[in-house]
Formats: structure tokens, sequence, C-alpha cells
């Protein structure tokens, strides 16, 4: 009976293992894209700028779900866009580096590499509803990988900016 005991061993491991991975994984998203057409977000290139409302950004790119924990206490599923994809379809992915700006003046600076690598969601709902400025919103980022990394403190999160509104390239 010890190698019944055994298989029901690694059977439970792989369903914890394969737990794990599900809370971060990322799936399409069938949530209805937004018809709000107020502007959110600026975007900035060779001094001509856009601006883009949730519609365009929701309207534009496939929307997808990831559950996550978020380090500021939000707990469920945030609903996004690929930063990749968004950003190569606004042209702005040939750039040295994209600069990111939050509402609250925060910055950070990422190459095109970076955002390839890490799997970045640019977030426009949390549990189905667009994210107020008071919480997070208008948009923000996250690294669904990195999630694990950064609730254990092992990962300092600079790159998981909240309350996004312009991006410029350079
Ligand atoms: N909009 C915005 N996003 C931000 C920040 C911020 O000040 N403003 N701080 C960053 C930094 S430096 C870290 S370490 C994490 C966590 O910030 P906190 O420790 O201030 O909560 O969020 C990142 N995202
Ligand atoms: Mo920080």
């Amino acid at each position: 009976m010890k190698w019944l005991l055994q298989i029901m061993t690694l059977g439970a491991g792989l369903l914890m293992a394969g737990t794990a991975l599900a809370s971060s994984q990322v799936t399409p998203s069938d949530i209805t894209p937004s018809d709000d057409d107020e502007p959110i977000l600026t975007l900035i290139q060779d001094r001509e700028r856009h601006q883009r409302s949730l519609r365009d950004i929701e309207r534009e790119h496939q929307l997808h779900d990831v559950e996550l924990r978020h380090f500021e206490g939000l707990e469920g599923v945030f609903t996004g866009v690929r930063l990749g994809a968004f950003l190569q379809a606004e042209g702005l992915d040939e750039a040295r580096r994209i600069r990111f700006i939050a509402a609250d003046e925060y910055t950070i600076f990422l190459t095109p590499e970076e955002i390839a690598d890490k799997g970045f969601l640019l977030v426009t709902r949390f549990d189905g509803e667009p994210l107020p400025a008071d919480n997070l919103g208008p948009l923000l980022l996250v690294v669904p990988d990195e999630e694990e990394a950064v609730l254990a403190g092992e990962i300092t999160p600079t790159h998981w900016m909240w309350s996004i509104i312009e991006m410029r390239a350079r």
C-alpha cells in the first residue's frame, strides 16, 4: 500500500503546483469592452500628443484576466491588455525607452526589451469595474509572473506602477 500513498502524495503535490500556477495565469477575458470615451491616457511621441479613452484601449486590444493579490491590498480579477501589444499598435515600441508618468508624478522608464520579457499587463479593471483614480486607477501595470516573489518580498515592485496617465516614447 506504500506505493498508493506515494502516488497520492505526488498527486496532491501536482495539484498544489497547478493551483499556484493557475493563480497568476493570464487568460482571454470575456468582459465587454467599455464605451467610455473620456480621455484617460496621453501618448506622446515626436512632440505629437494623442489622448486615449478606456473605450480606445479596450476596443482595440484583446482583454485578458488574471487573478492576483496586489500588494496595495486589492485581491481578485484584474483585467487589461498586454502592454507590449498596446505599445506596438500605438507605434511606441520602436523607442529606445518609454517613460510612464502617474497622476502622483511617480515615473519609470522601460525599454521595449523589458516590456517584452516581463509580460506586463496594462490593467483597466478590477473585478470587472474600471479602477477609480483614488484606488490605483485609471491604469496600472502588473507583472503576473512576479506575484509570488513580490508578495514574498523577494522583488521590489518598482515597475508595478499605478494611476498611469501618460506614456512618452523617446
Ligand atoms: N503611481 C505610483 N506607483 C508606484 C509607486 C508610487 O509612488 N506611485 N511606488 C512604486 C514603488 S517604488 C514600489 S516599491 C511599489 C510599492 O510602493 P509602496 O511601497 O509605496 O506601496 O509601487 C510602485 N508603484
Ligand atoms: Mo519602492
